[in-house]
């Protein structure tokens, strides 16, 4: 394997730190796993367009490949080689109060964690037979669910392409063929081994060998960001009772992408903003004050519309699950009010 080229207006953390140096050190090197370097940076590769470019194929590539993850990790997280990750699941801890009680601005809440099960590879190097062993035993998990958690999986494979379409419009499945996952590896197989539980009422949703062996999921309309919250964390526990989560002292929650490293949180509201958006400067001063991140109305990579945005935490690691959710609480509250005022 030769250095990539990459485009010169290539700016992912991938380019970044990704001197010659970093790859003559690591370019034969393989995790027990038998995952190389060449695995980990090819979505960055493929994709120049990339934030960030690099995925991990288990956890012994966080410490085998560090020259390039080190950096990349201080960069995204603010978060150094020395520290230790601290996690907090307590929602009495957290104080949101319903920063839209009127339900003027915000038309849903969702709160998301990555998982994977300790001891296997992460997606990218996982095997056919692991990634079935892995959705039978997480679907068997989830199958035991009480009460308002109790639902249905349902496997990708064999599901109509409607059914398919409607729980993607809807905001309730991944998408298919996104280009990042494909060059990482994490699209292999597809559809096997993958598919979606839900509860009854979809608040509750479990993502199955996704971008992460799991994604929990607790959504619901509006702004009541302490209920969605709370039902996570019941989730959380009840899901980690039955299946055992891949955990280090030092990075959290392990996951394929190192930016979801830590709480693996993402806590979002979609909202509409409609006048702060025509000034995306003063926009944007808010989103970095509160450390949050602005995505369309579809997702990553996905546009806006109609002056709906997705914004959320952006940090994940260094800071406990309560501070992921109040960054993304205090910051909503802050453009709700910018809005108001205009
Ligand atoms: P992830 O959150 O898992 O990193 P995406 O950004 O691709 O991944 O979002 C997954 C789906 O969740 C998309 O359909 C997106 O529109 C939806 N979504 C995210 N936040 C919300 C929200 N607050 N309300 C409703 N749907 C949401
Ligand atoms: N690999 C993509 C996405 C990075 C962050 N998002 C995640 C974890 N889904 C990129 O580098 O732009």
């Amino acid at each position: 394997m030769t250095y990539p080229t990459f485009p010169s207006d290539c700016t992912s953390m991938l380019c970044r730190f990704l001197t010659p140096e970093v790859f003559e050190a690591l370019k034969d090197k393989k995790t027990a796993n038998g995952f190389t370097l060449e695995q980990a940076i090819n979505s960055g590769v493929v994709n120049p367009d990339s934030g960030i470019g690099v995925y991990a194929g288990d956890e012994e590539s966080y410490t085998l490949f560090a020259p390039l993850f080190d950096p990349i990790i201080e960069a995204y997280h603010g978060f150094g080689k020395e520290q230790k990750h601290q996690s907090d699941l307590n929602p009495d801890h957290l104080n949101a109060p319903n920063p839209d009680p009127e339900g003027e601005f915000i038309l849903s809440t969702r709160i998301r964690v990555g998982r994977n099960v300790a001891g296997l590879p992460l997606g990218p190097a996982i095997s056919k037979s692991q990634r079935n062993e892995v959705e039978a035993s997480v679907v068997e998990g989830l199958e035991s669910m009480t009460g308002a958690l109790e639902g249905t999986y349902y496997p990708l494979l064999g599901m109509s392409k409607s059914v398919q379409e409607q729980l993607i419009k809807d905001h309730f499945l991944f998408k298919e063929g996104d280009r990042f996952l494909e060059a990482a590896g994490l699209n292999r197989d597809w559809p096997e081994g993958r598919g979606i539980y839900h509860n009854h009422d979809k608040t509750f949703l479990v993502w199955v060998n996704e971008e992460d062996e799991m994604r929990i999921i607790s959504m619901q309309p509006g702004g009541d960001i302490k209920e969605v919250f709370t039902r996570l964390v019941t989730a959380i526990n009840a899901i980690g009772e039955k299946v055992p989560f891949a955990f280090s002292e030092h990075l959290g929650y392990i996951t394929s992408c190192p930016t979801n490293l830590g709480t693996a949180m993402r806590a979002s509201v979609h909202i509409a903003l409609p006048k702060l958006a025509r000034d995306m400067d003063a926009f944007k001063a808010i989103t970095e004050k509160y450390h949050l991140q602005i995505r369309g109305i579809h997702g990553e990579h996905s546009e806006s519309e109609g002056g709906v945005y997705d914004i959320s935490n952006r940090r994940r690691l260094g800071i406990t699950e309560v501070q992921a959710v109040q960054d993304m609480y205090d910051g909503v509250s802050a453009l709700i009010a910018a809005e108001k005022a205009l």
